[in-house]
């Protein structure tokens, strides 16, 4: 009923452009995507497949074939391009078997290839596809690309090469792993600023949250992915997790397990929603680890999904802020203005939708719950959904954007939540970090389209 709601008011007020202002009942465009039409769209064909919303899947498909077009003078951004639009369509054509999907993911993967010509072979964070001219954000450090940005194409590369028979794509992101494998990294850690001509990094800022975090779990994912082949995957990722678990992480003196950022060897003691995902990431990667570790990182997982379900309780709104605090005397609390807001993210429903799969403790079906009570209560509106400015202030103010992400990520883990595990198994899929399920390439690829049933 909630995807209904959301799908229904994107259709009826910003069909084809690329999300909804749900109170001002109008499209809003986002200059991440340039002028590529249709996020919502995209973003939404396989939650609509999974759902089993069949008449709204071919409208979407019927879109998608006569309307999605990469033929345009745009600068985009190469991250979001790919998560949203690559990966959406990739998991369609999985999804559906239909052949529209493959071909647009193919057709954008190439207009994304530009991006990769810079001295190191690092990509460019910006990328005008007619052009294909590349740049990077003005206010990256030393004009360093992004590591969650650079470090999150893996799957969905490895995915089009397997498609296309075009070894480029894979040949691209392995090479990203090379420049950083030979780069010396501080305490171990991974700065999240590169830069892509001189190979150098930029300012030591380490982070799970925003500018590091998925790139974390593309390593974890890309092994998983690769049916436990990919063992250079696996290493960079539990040493990542090591050199982490040493610097980063930190108990409350509440007894609240967080991950704070470092700023070259100083503290933050702040963790942002979008860091809630590490809870997941833990307990998704618990089975593989070393040294008998496997009980311990769920362990971790369990904390960091209790913590980020502390920082929803503590709000007036039951909903979490963008980023809470362990200082100045508060733990999970949001104690600067501008970090209050709430913009339908998915994070921490993600961490619980992989809690719950891993541990089937019920506890996370309750938290889950809570979250829908309050996005209904909160953030349902006549025209959609939206998000929040403050969630510690119960007299709502709407933000008026319906983000495409929570038609693809926090409505569809929130239905995985409330599914049986047999519906998207782990041992067959993983998901982008966009939510978009990506078949894992089993070692006896023969008998895939049988083992993905
Ligand atoms: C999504 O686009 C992806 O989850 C990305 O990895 C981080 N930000 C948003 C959702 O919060």
């Amino acid at each position: 009923q909630m995807m209904k709601h959301a799908w229904d008011n994107y259709k009826r007020y910003a069909w084809g452009l690329n999300e909804l202002k749900p109170i001002s009942k109008q499209g809003h465009s986002s200059n991440l995507f340039g002028n590529i039409q249709g996020a919502t769209i995209v973003d939404a064909l396989d939650t609509l497949y999974i759902m089993e919303m069949k008449e709204e899947f071919k409208e979407a498909k019927e879109w998608v074939e006569k309307n999605l077009d990469f033929n345009v003078n745009a600068e985009i951004s190469v991250f979001e391009v790919n998560i949203r639009f690559v990966g959406g369509l990739l998991s369609a054509y999985y999804l559906s078997g239909e052949e529209i999907f493959r071909k647009k993911a193919v057709e954008l993967g190439e207009k994304l290839l530009p991006a990769f010509n810079t001295p190191t072979g690092i990509p460019w964070a910006l990328l005008n596809i007619k052009s294909g001219i590349g740049r990077n954000w003005p206010w990256a450090s030393g004009g360093s690309s992004i590591l969650a940005e650079f470090g999150t194409l893996h799957l969905e590369f490895i995915h089009l090469s397997h498609l296309s028979g075009n070894p480029l794509f894979a040949e691209k992101v392995m090479n990203i792993r090379k420049v950083l494998n030979r780069l010396d990294k501080p305490e171990g850690l991974y700065p999240n600023y590169l830069n892509p001509s001189s190979g150098q990094w930029g300012q030591h800022h380490v982070s799970i949250g925003g500018l590091g975090d998925s790139f974390y779990e593309y390593l974890l994912k890309a092994w998983l992915m690769s049916d436990k082949t990919d063992e250079e995957g696996r290493k960079m990722y539990y040493d990542a997790v090591q050199a982490i678990e040493t610097h980063l992480i930190r108990k409350s003196s509440g007894g609240l397990t967080y991950i704070a950022e470092w700023k070259g060897g100083l503290l933050e003691h702040k963790m942002g929603h979008l860091t809630c995902f590490a809870g997941g990431m833990f307990a998704l990667g618990a089975d593989g680890a070393p040294d008998d570790k496997t009980g311990h990182h769920i362990e971790l997982g369990a904390e960091i999904a209790r913590t980020c379900h502390e920082s929803y309780d503590r709000t007036s709104m039951k909903l979490g802020p963008e980023a809470f605090r362990f200082d100045g005397g508060v733990e999970a609390i949001a104690t600067r203005q501008n970090e209050k807001y709430y913009i339908l993210r998915p994070e921490v429903i993600e961490t619980y939708m992989y809690m719950w799969r891993l541990t089937h403790d019920p506890k996370y079906r309750q938290w889950g719950w809570e979250a829908v009570e309050a996005l209904e209560k909160y953030c349902r509106v006549d025209g959609g959904y939206s998000g929040i400015r403050d969630v510690y202030n119960s007299h709502q103010s709407h933000d008026d954007v319906q983000q495409s992400f929570f038609l693809s990520e926090t409505l569809k883990y929130l239905y995985l939540l409330f599914s049986e595990d047999d519906l998207l198994p782990f041992e067959h899929w993983v998901f982008n970090t966009e939510a978009h399920p990506l078949p894992v390439l089993h070692k006896d690829d023969g008998n895939k389209e049988e083992n993905q049933k």
